[in-house]
């Protein structure tokens, strides 16, 4: 299924075909692009950057590489080819063929998971969109405008469905989507996770480690619905998630690299002095970015949730392979329980607990990068590991968020939390220094000092390739 470029709309699916559709989504055009000028990557639209863009849904060879001004990218509405004769995984409606269109009685709930959705994909770019002044290299910089183009495109599919099946309110919503800002007091983002600030390069990579690693497995839920346009529209989303993380893991990788050739260098944990950034402080960002992203997974306890999963709008992770009946009707797990100063654990209906199961398949897979840095350290011949708090520590959002612990898992009262937290989170201190070390480098080929050079360029490029050229 190939994608016609001469449209205005790169997509494959059928615009052309649907006059109304594709004038309304023409009309949202221009305020997307307006978007993009005000609060995208800032002072970026005259450089070329090389970009991979989608020229196909197929999972071989989907992109086409080439320098591209991002204004000129081509967002576009791409979906999966339909799964001949699919039908619904879980929940009450099991077996049914799944929908294509809208079912009427689950219409707010799944407009509501459209717009949450959609919500995070604009915010991320807004969060980032002061990192190009500071980039350690032209090959971080190229990866982080290859994330922003892509967030936004997004962005689009959620505003595709919107626009397709909700008639005049869906078109409110995306709207709206450009009206609510990351950080605005009066308009903020839907979650919280999404208007912290995201101002250095650690903070980048820790973003695209741990809250694009949320986005793999809401949207690997989402690509369970039984609503079969979010579901194939999901799924190709997914396989752009999958460089967002590589960007991630390998650019923490990359900095704990670093750290540990300078501590053997200078026979010191702290590296600062020398332009490194010390384990401790890449522990803290961890703390920090693994225990925000932790409540973008909502209640451990959630009738939203349990009526997702019933209604057949958004599933478990990997809901196919998982071996059971796929209703939950009397299945249970257990869940946490705040009992005065400890904590206990009480049976609860697996259903009400949806939202914790996934989030212990996010721990997991975040757990599993984690040991790869540990690896490395280990192999450099350095006695140290970082480490994931325990789920109970900064908490905002369910069971825990009445509760102050230690990244280990110790309850600890409101004043120990008030003279440690600095101890374990990102201090004002730690914030100037890592921003002390944010100094653009823009020869093809450089580094920035506290971070490792990639193992490869992008595409088979050489590793001091042009992959910005400014204008
Ligand atoms: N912040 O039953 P509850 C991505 C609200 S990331 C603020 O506990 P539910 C990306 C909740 O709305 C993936 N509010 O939770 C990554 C509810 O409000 P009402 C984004 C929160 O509804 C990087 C109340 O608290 N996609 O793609 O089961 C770069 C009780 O809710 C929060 C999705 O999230 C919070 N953290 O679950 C770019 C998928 N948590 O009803 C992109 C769609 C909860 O009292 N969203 N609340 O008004 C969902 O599936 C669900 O909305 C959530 C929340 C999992 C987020
Ligand atoms: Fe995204
Ligand atoms: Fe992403």
């Amino acid at each position: 299924m190939n994608i016609d470029y001469n449209e205005t709309i790169p997509n494959n699916v059928g615009l052309a075909d649907d006059r109304r559709l594709l004038r309304a989504l023409e009309r949202w055009q221009p305020a997307y692009l307006q978007w993009w000028d005000d609060l995208g990557p800032v002072e970026s639209s005259d450089h070329e950057v090389y970009l991979r863009t989608a020229i196909s849904v197929d999972a071989k060879g989907w992109a086409h590489y080439g320098h591209v001004r991002m204004p000129e990218y081509r967002w576009g509405i791409f979906l999966t080819p339909p799964e001949e004769n699919r039908q619904i995984a879980f929940g009450q409606h099991k077996d049914e063929p799944v929908w294509t269109d809208v079912p009427g009685e689950y219409r707010t709930e799944l407009r509501r998971l459209i717009v949450t959705q959609g919500d995070t994909e604009p915010a991320s770019v807004e969060q980032q969109r002061h990192l190009g002044a500071t980039c350690p290299s032209l090959y971080d910089l190229r990866n982080l405008f290859q994330v922003n183009v892509e967030e936004g495109r997004h962005l689009w599919a959620m505003v595709y469905l919107l626009h397709a099946h909700f008639g005049r309110d869906g078109r409110e919503e995306a709207e709206e989507m450009l009206e609510r800002h990351a950080g605005d007091p009066d308009k903020p983002r839907i979650l919280e996770a999404f208007n912290e600030q995201t101002e250095d390069w650690l903070s980048f990579f820790m973003f695209t480690y741990f809250q694009d690693r949320d986005g793999k497995f809401q949207l690997a839920a989402l690509a369970e619905s039984g609503f079969d346009p979010l579901s194939r529209t999901c799924r190709f989303m997914l396989t752009e998630e999958a460089h967002h993380m590589f960007v991630g893991e390998t650019g923490v990788m990359r900095i704990v690299q670093r750290t540990c050739e300078l501590m053997r260098q200078h026979d010191t944990e702290d590296v600062r002095p020398y332009g490194g950034i010390d384990l401790a402080t890449i522990q803290k960002w961890i703390n920090f970015h693994y225990s925000i992203c932790l409540d973008l997974f909502g209640s451990e306890r959630s009738t939203n949730a349990a009526n997702y999963y019933s209604m057949g709008l958004k599933g478990r992770y990997q809901e196919t392979k998982i071996d059971d009946d796929h209703v939950l009707a009397d299945a249970h797990m257990m869940v946490p329980r705040v009992d005065g100063d400890h904590i206990t654990s009480e049976e609860s209906a697996a259903l009400t607990a949806i939202n914790l199961k996934l989030r212990e398949d996010y721990a997991k897979d975040s757990q599993r990068g984690v040991n790869r840095f540990n690896k490395a350290i280990a192999e450099m011949d350095i006695d140290a590991t970082l480490t994931l708090p325990d789920p109970m520590f900064n908490r905002n959002i369910g069971i825990f968020r009445d509760i102050n612990a230690t990244p280990e898992g110790r309850l600890i009262g409101d004043d120990e939390w008030q003279a440690r937290r600095y101890e374990w989170l990102p201090s004002p201190d730690d914030y100037a220094f890592v921003r002390s070390l944010m100094v653009p480098v823009t020869e093809p080929g450089k580094m920035a000092g506290w971070i490792a050079p990639p193992k490869r360029g992008i595409h088979g490029r050489p590793l001091d390739y042009d992959y910005v050229l400014f204008h």
